[in-house]
């Protein structure tokens, strides 16, 4: 391993590895032997199965490889702790980077398989919510591609992120299954299992006039079993492991319970243990607050401590080194508790003494903060945590004293920056702030964009930045381009390869070598040619899902991603209504055609997220269905959005809507995938569009609307929405035909909360951009006409976004955080 082969499609493998008569035979083997069927009455998801296993083998000599390596050469290992991995399918990404992706089709072929038909079996693997759940699972590629030591550690639950269906225009959430036919990428790790505990009390032992030592005695005990899945890098340079974990109960029966005829109730310590794994919370930006999450926070985060703790003891003498040899990363706040566990291990289990420990500790971590929502920043209120976890709320109070004595006698810290530094919320019922927790215990905290990471000092972690100004840096996302072009999209992955070599595929950076072909005719006619498959096929899609038929030759208008109202559907649907106006009053006009394509979930219990999927659904109703629009408008909105559907809908785009209000998105990484596959972006200045216009150039995105600036300033000193709404005239008629029912005939007050929102406070400057937002879609409509142009921008797009590769991210987390690689 570690050969590279340069600019050839083929990884670093044996020439068997993609002869399509050997994969073919390995099939078969497969197929025979560990599924047990035989050719003749093999089922598509048989085939699948065995396809996969062929992969999965090739990835495991190259995985024992990569782990081999880490032992023989001492390197750092960099551990990538997460609550969420939206993996999403993996067949193609295997493949593709292990180079047997055409073998493997051809190897199907021969006994009548269509590769595409069967990978579109694979389930999606929704074990999270949305932008931080994917960034996870693009950096675990990016991880092993640029080769770096890396582990990802989450939870494997049962049931991912919930299917939403549509009910008469209303979300309806069911439960996702992504197991029912078992999961051929994993291996369980029966031998790996640690106890986790909760509750209980803490006792204490002096040992002498100095020393005391606490012992935690939980009430009650789980046990957490690894699951792992290889994750295969770019050419195969190396593979790294997705840990998962699942629970299980330390007795699986209560017998004596069960022999006594209570069937149920010996169960109960099993159910109790295995809800643990059962579900993820549907929450996005939103705390689930519920005493489960906690427990699953900690279950988590304990198991891979101790598996951590295990394998560097394995290697070395002690844990002095830790720091040197190990990096843990925590991905929001949710793995945030793993700060006190690392110090209850050291002390209590370990022996040493607290301060080495606390010191250890913060050379170790990092952690990466992902939204400046202050609903979003957990905490928990002290009883529950005190309950659950006695012996780390005894550990938080110490790191808190330290803490605090430091900041009043050192830095001279005032009350009031002592009320917000200090571990504990005081405000209310008392509350641990994991945030808080999180900083203190880093030596590295992080923004994802150039913007969060300003707003972050200036807000939220204010006078923390203040007493420890070196910490936070900023690291911008990214998003893998195996994923989202080279798969998504590879016909325009051919054309690049075709026009500037294979350089690109290394090393995005290269893509800049396209900015030559901008103004080529001849190439113009090609790029335009792909997009115009890429959406004739969403249309098919859209036809036989929706029954609705939209006409490739419109401009496609997408916006996707979980609905929030900080992320501004309303204001998008908001000016659908309006240009459906206007295309009526004003028929002797010429319109774009247009279709506005929606999709995304909302959380269960967000009651204007989900009224604001059930007005898409009513607008697209009366407006697809109205013959005075002649087909220049539709509004689509595609149910249960997931990667799967990201990968058909990200290269069909021709306008993506990146509207939040300024200083809300903490970075955004869909706004990357649709401005790399040649699509031009309409957005504010926010999270990482402001660095998308630095590489795009401003004449080659559409930006519109208040800074985040201005939003501030708004915020403070008032505006005044009613007197913006009654001065905008297609404003306030799009929001009189709402309130009159016009898409509502049913219940004419169906939105009345939405539209009283707007007026009285407009929290999020829907009404206050919408004249900005709706004369910047007027200038997108005119660029559209100049096919030439258009085409030129969405070009130099492409050409321009190779700086978001998540390989560029994780160098800069490798170099400037980890130390590592
Ligand atoms: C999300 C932000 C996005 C960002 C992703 C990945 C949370 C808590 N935050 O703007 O809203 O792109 O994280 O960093 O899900």
């Amino acid at each position: 391993m570690n050969r590279r082969v340069e600019n050839e499609n083929v990884p670093a493998a044996e020439p068997r590895a993609s002869d399509p008569k050997i994969l073919a035979q390995e099939i078969i083997e497969r197929l025979t032997y560990r599924i047990g069927k035989d050719p003749k009455v093999a089922k598509p998801h048989d085939w699948l199965t065995a396809a996969i296993l062929v992969a999965r083998d090739r990835i495991t000599d190259n995985w024992m490889d990569s782990t081999r390596n880490t032992y023989e050469t001492g390197a750092k290992r960099v551990y990538y702790l997460s609550l969420e991995f939206l993996i999403g399918r993996l067949m193609r990404d295997a493949i593709t980077n292990l180079g047997i992706a055409d073998a493997l089709r051809e190897a199907l072929s021969t006994y009548g398989v269509d590769i595409d038909v069967i990978a579109q079996l694979e389930p999606d693997a929704a074990l999270g919510n949305g932008g931080l759940g994917r960034l996870a699972a693009c950096f675990m590629e990016s991880m092993a591609t640029v080769d770096i030591p890396a582990y990802g550690y989450g939870i494997r639950y049962v049931h991912g992120l919930f299917r939403q269906q549509m009910a008469d225009g209303w979300q309806v959430e069911l439960p996702e299954t992504w197991l029912t036919h078992g999961n051929p990428w994993e291996f369980e790790r029966r031998e790996s299992s640690y106890e986790i505990g909760f509750g209980g009390s803490v006792e204490t032992v002096n040992i002498d006039e100095e020393v005391t030592r606490y012992v935690w005695k939980p009430g009650e005990r789980v046990i957490a079993t690894a699951c792992d899945t290889p994750v295969v890098g770019w050419r195969a340079k190396r593979t790294n492991t997705l840990r998962l974990w699942t629970a299980y109960p330390i007795d699986p029966i209560l017998l004596d319970a069960f022999n006594a005829g209570d069937h149920i109730g010996a169960l109960r310590e099993s159910n109790k243990a295995e809800s643990l794994a059962r579900v993820l919370y549907p929450a996005d930006a939103t705390p689930a607050g519920q005493e489960l999450r906690l427990r699953q926070e900690y279950f988590f985060s304990s198991a891979s401590l101790q598996d951590i703790l295990r394998r560097h003891l394995q290697q070395y003498p002690d844990f002095t080194s830790l720091p040197d040899k190990v990096s843990i990363q925590l991905n929001d706040t949710h793995p945030a508790v793993s700060v006190a566990e690392l110090v209850r291990l050291l002390t209590d289990v370990h022996g040493l003494s607290f301060d080495q420990a606390w010191d250890i500790a913060r050379h170790t971590f990092s952690y990466t903060n992902h939204t400046l929502l202050p609903e979003a920043l957990e905490t928990w209120p002290v009883p529950l945590f005190e309950r659950l976890l006695p012996r780390h709320m005894q550990i938080i109070y110490a790191i808190n004293a330290k803490i605090l004595i430091e900041a009043r006698k050192e830095k001279g810290s005032s009350d009031e920056a002592i009320r917000t530094i200090s571990l504990i919320d005081e405000s209310g019922d008392r509350r641990v702030r994991m945030g808080n927790l999180a900083f203190v215990g880093s030596h590295s905290i992080n923004g994802v964009s150039a913007l969060h990471t300003e707003l972050m000092k200036d807000t939220v972690f204010a006078d923390l930045h203040r007493l420890y100004p070196e910490r936070i840096n900023n690291k911008t996302n990214g998003i893998t381009p195996r994923r989202w072009l080279m798969q998504c999209n590879p016909a325009l992955f051919s054309l690049i390869r075709e026009a500037i070599g294979d350089a690109f595929m290394d090393d995005a950076e290269e893509l800049k070598a396209l900015d030559a072909f901008a103004h080529d005719k001849e190439f113009q006619a090609r790029f335009a040619a792909i997009k115009r498959d890429n959406k004739v096929k969403l249309a098919q899609l859209v036809q036989t899902r929706m029954g609705i038929r939209i006409n490739p030759a419109a401009m496609f208008d997408i916006q996707i991603k979980r609905i929030h109202e900080y992320k501004r559907q309303l204001l998008n649907i908001i000016e659908a209504i309006s240009l459906y106006d206007q295309i009526r009053s004003h028929p002797e006009m010429d319109w774009v055609p247009r279709v506005k394509l929606f999709a995304g979930k909302a959380a269960p219990s967000y009651h204007n997220a989900k009224l604001i999927i059930k007005l898409a659904n009513d607008v697209a109703r009366v407006v697809n269905n109205d013959p005075a629009v002649r087909g220049l408008l539709k509004v689509v909105f595609v149910p249960n959005y997931n990667v799967s559907l990201a990968e058909v809908m990200v290269p069909a785009a021709d306008l993506s809507e990146q509207i939040s209000t300024a200083g809300m998105e903490a970075s955004g990484t869909g706004n990357m995938k649709f401005a790399l596959n040649g699509a031009l972006t309409i957005g504010t200045l926010d999270g990482a569009n402001v660095e998308m216009r630095d590489h795009v150039g401003e004449d080659n995105i559409k930006i519109f609307g208040m800074t985040a600036d201005e939003v501030a300033k708004a915020r403070a000193e008032g505006h005044n929405p009613r007197a913006i709404i009654e001065g905008s005239r297609e404003l306030s008629q799009a929001l009189q035909a709402i309130s009159s029912g016009v898409f509502s005939p049913d219940d004419r007050n169906r939105f009345a909360g939405l539209v009283d929102g707007l007026y009285s406070h407009d929290w999020f400057m829907v009404a206050a951009d919408f004249d900005a937002y709706a004369k910047a879609q007027r200038e997108v409509d005119a660029l559209w006409t100049d096919t030439d142009s258009w085409y030129s921008k969405t070009i130099l797009n492409t050409a321009r976004m190779g700086w978001f590769s998540s390989d560029r991210t994780i160098r800069q987390y490798a170099k400037e955080i980890w130390r590592a690689g």
